[in-house]
């Protein structure tokens, strides 16, 4: 892959609100330094949406209500996926809970997020025997067609323009690949389904309408059966635009049978196919092995979708462990997501890049992310007159890391305004005369971050599984007026060293580890 990034001058999705603000005051023309600023956001890495969509594919993330209010979460949300599916907030028992009542107040929260951060929408699920409310199963048969149609039209038309594909039935079949026994089904049969689907057609027009199940993946008597049903709704006129394979997948039962194949002989139908719940669970605690079986199945999925033309996208079942919906489905078992309980990307993640044909790290076959940052403080007081970070990198790659390329931004507030600061390696087992360190004042100030230490280094290598060990670092103003640490960016409060998504490592001008503030 070249290491030529693309720039985007006519998005804005994924620059900082503030940036975006400041770019609006001055009438859209930057000055000098927010210049500066901007061409270092195109030169950030590219999302896992945009690694897609240049492959003619987006690439989504599942997400709910109460996780929108965690505002590391939601950034990332809002920027490193192009397409959000509502877990639980647009299905029946939220949207018509007692008949005839309809609420729709959650759904349109995740259709406002993703409005205002361009995302699409696939709206789940209008028909599905799940999170179904008791009055639907208590209905007599002969009413059921009637209180299934109104539903669907309800909640298709209420999100007409917001919703570009639906879920209109999810998980029709059982294993064996016998229809699923439902109240819908009971009532009406398989025609349920035909009926379901002209609904949602007749309340929105535009939407794409597709049938999702789980373990449709690859081939077998489930998907056999899957094939089958949409044949013969294609065959009767029925409106079907695709199909949806969830792919819960997990490592202990190995990757779905021929998977690029399946979706070729849907898509051969002249049906479009979506990865529409993609996670990989494990049982815990996780090891090196499974974790390499993960990033595999992460990787092997992107690729069958990226092989097949009619494959419009894929969705992950959200994007991190900390909102998993596995260990409370499965006890013993997660780590399912591409980030972890601290929304740092896993291994998956790169996996998940490279598979997009995103680029590496420049290294000798190396992964991007090869890099992570460990912090503590070593500061007793966050307001004296010193800032006293203790730092230390740790190559998490299969390839040797020279730190001449390494440059490492440490974020805080100056509280002053103050320009001129003194900054010291007190002593690192590396050596501080290889350490170099410098305070720089950021383009366009952020909360939390209107300057950064930067450190750097002026040589020496770390091998795969090395760490620099600790390098203790300090700063102080000329003044040597006192710090406000509490609300500085990157400023933890932990003792002893961690993982720290808020320290941000670049390998050869290129982000490699953290999340910039
Ligand atoms: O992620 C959803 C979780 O929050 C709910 O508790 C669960 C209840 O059934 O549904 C989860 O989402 C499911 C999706 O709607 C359909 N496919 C399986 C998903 C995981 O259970």
């Amino acid at each position: 892959m070249s290491s030529v990034k693309r720039c985007r001058p006519t998005s804005t999705r994924g620059l900082p609100a503030l940036l975006i603000g400041a770019l609006i005051l001055t009438g859209g023309s930057a000055t000098a330094a927010q210049q500066d600023t901007l061409h270092e956001l195109a030169a950030a890495q590219d999302t896992l949406h945009e690694l897609a969509e240049a492959q003619g594919k987006y690439f989504g993330s599942a997400t709910d209500n109460p996780e929108l209010p965690d505002a590391a979460y939601s950034a990332i949300l809002g920027s490193e996926f192009g397409q959000i599916t509502p877990g639980n907030s647009m299905k029946w028992d939220t949207t018509e809970p007692v008949q005839g009542q309809f609420n729709f107040a959650k759904g349109d929260v995740i259709t406002e997020f993703a409005a205002q951060h361009g995302q699409t929408v696939r709206g789940h699920t209008l028909v599905w025997h799940s999170q179904l409310p008791g009055w639907v199963g208590a209905l007599p048969p002969a009413q059921v067609e009637a209180a299934m149609t109104r539903h669907v039209t309800e909640e298709a038309t209420h999100y007409r323009g917001a919703v570009t594909a639906w879920d209109v039935v999810n998980e029709p079949f059982n294993e064996d690949g016998t229809f699923r026994t439902s109240p819908f089904y009971t009532a009406m049969g398989r025609d349920y389904i035909a009926t379901a689907l002209r609904a949602a057609r007749a309340a929105d027009p535009d939407a794409e309408l597709y049938l999702n199940d789980y373990n449709i993946e690859g081939l077998g008597a489930k998907s056999d059966a899957m094939y089958a049903l949409v044949r013969e709704l294609l065959d009767e006129g029925v409106p079907l635009d695709g199909v949806g394979m969830q792919a819960h997948l997990a490592v202990q039962y190995g990757f779905p049978y021929q998977m690029r194949a399946n979706m070729q002989r849907f898509a051969d139908l002249g049906l479009d196919v979506a990865v529409t719940e993609l996670d990989v669970r494990m049982q815990l605690p996780a090891d090196t092995a499974k974790t390499a079986t993960q990033s595999s199945y992460y990787r092997q999925v992107v690729e069958a979708c990226l092989a097949v033309e009619r494959c419009v996208g894929l969705t992950v079942w959200d994007y991190t462990d900390k909102y998993s919906w596995v260990p409370s489905a499965f006890p013993g078992q997660g780590a399912a997501n591409l980030y972890d309980e601290n929304l740092l990307p896993k291994p998956a993640y790169s996996a998940v890049r490279t598979a997009l044909g995103g680029e590496d790290d420049g290294g000798e076959g190396g992964e991007p992310g090869v890099l992570k940052a460990q912090y503590r403080s070593n500061d007793s007081s966050a307001r004296d007159n010193q800032i006293k970070p203790g730092l230390q990198l740790v190559n998490t790659g299969s390839a040797t890391v020279s730190l001449s390329d390494v440059k490492v931004r440490y974020w805080f507030t100056s509280e002053n305004g103050a320009s001129a600061y003194s900054t010291w390696c007190d002593w690192s087992p590396i050596g501080c005369s290889t350490v170099t360190h410098r305070v720089v004042a950021a383009g366009v100030p952020k909360t939390g971050a209107d300057h950064y230490l930067e450190v750097g280094f002026r040589s020496g290598s770390l091998a795969p599984g090395a760490s620099t060990g600790e390098i203790q670092l300090r700063l102080n103003k000329a003044d040597w007026s006192n710090f406000d640490e509490s609300d500085d960016y990157s400023h933890g409060s932990g003792t002893s060293y961690a993982d720290a998504s808020k320290i941000v490592v670049y390998v050869g001008g290129e982000q490699a580890w953290g999340i910039e503030p």
